[in-house]
């Protein structure tokens, strides 16, 4: 495997974009084959058949988590580790062996019904039941993102305009950083934000197979009904947080995701 330090690394304008509007694409972070080799084994665990398109008779099908090959492979390229270091700075992240669940999007006329504005939760909150852990309702997201250091979203499939890709409102992680800071340590739950940047523009995830959005953990983004002809094939990825960002550091050492939340609260 090539050392992270020879490969292709983020320029200085992909950084400075992922400070102002809260991602940056990578084309081509993972090879095109691992893709389709993750596609296959998808279809195979699906309840519908690749190529028929009468038996895609739901708009969203929730894929659980995935681990193993060629998944850890997706999420370890060289470019990748060396752009986690670049977005969220040296030993503030932690690898992943697993890329986690899929939400597979089909042509379909119907709500997919999970298309709300949001950003994705990152701890659970002392009222959560330890025995259910998979219950996210009442996860937490806070000022310092404790938990999670990105948002990812990993395409292995290619994805048009009308493929459902992901939609993102470019620079609401400023706003959301300032929605969040009052509610300091403990963070937020349940929140509505459909007024969260509402006035930002709009960027979709489009991309060929093998290209990953890194994505500021405040981001605010949703899903979208799938109009077009190729199912979709997205996982969405937490990268780890691996020490606690933080706001005030005596070295100045801070990485874009910390640059950002400052700036959002005049701290820059
Ligand atoms: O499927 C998508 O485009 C995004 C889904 C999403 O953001 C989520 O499930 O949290």
């Amino acid at each position: 495997m090539t050392d992270p330090d020879d490969a292709r690394a983020l320029d200085a304008a992909q950084i400075q974009q992922f400070i102002e509007q809260g991602f940056v694409r990578i084309d081509n972070a993972f090879p095109r084959e691992l893709a389709e080799q993750g596609r296959a084994i998808m279809w195979s665990d699906l309840p519908c058949r690749e190529h028929d398109p009468s038996t895609w008779r739901q708009p969203v099908i929730r894929l659980p988590g995935y681990g193993g090959e060629p998944f850890r492979q997706a999420i370890n390229t060289p470019v990748l580790l060396r752009a986690f270091d670049q977005i969220a700075g040296p030993g503030r992240w932690r690898p992943r062996e697993n890329i986690g669940t899929f939400p597979v999007r089909f042509p379909h006329p119907d709500d997919p019904g999970d298309a709300g504005w949001h950003v994705d939760v990152s701890f659970p909150g002392d009222d959560c039941d330890p025995n259910e852990r998979s219950d996210f309702s009442a996860w937490r997201v806070n000022i310092v993102s404790r938990g999670r250091a990105l948002l990812m979203l990993f395409l292995f499939s290619d994805v048009g305009e009308d493929d459902a890709p992901t939609r993102i409102r470019m620079g609401s992680h400023l706003p959301m950083a300032r929605y969040l800071a009052p509610a300091g340590e403990a963070g937020r739950s349940r929140m509505v934000l459909d007024d969260v940047g509402a006035d930002c523009d709009v960027a979709v995830a489009t991309g060929a197979a093998g290209t990953v959005y890194l994505c500021h953990p405040f981001l605010v983004h949703a899903a979208q009904q799938h109009r077009g002809k190729t199912p979709r094939f997205m996982a969405q990825p937490a990268l780890a947080a691996g020490e606690p960002y933080r706001l005030v550091r005596g070295d100045a050492a801070y990485s874009p995701v910390e640059i950002a939340i400052r700036r959002a609260l005049g701290m820059a």
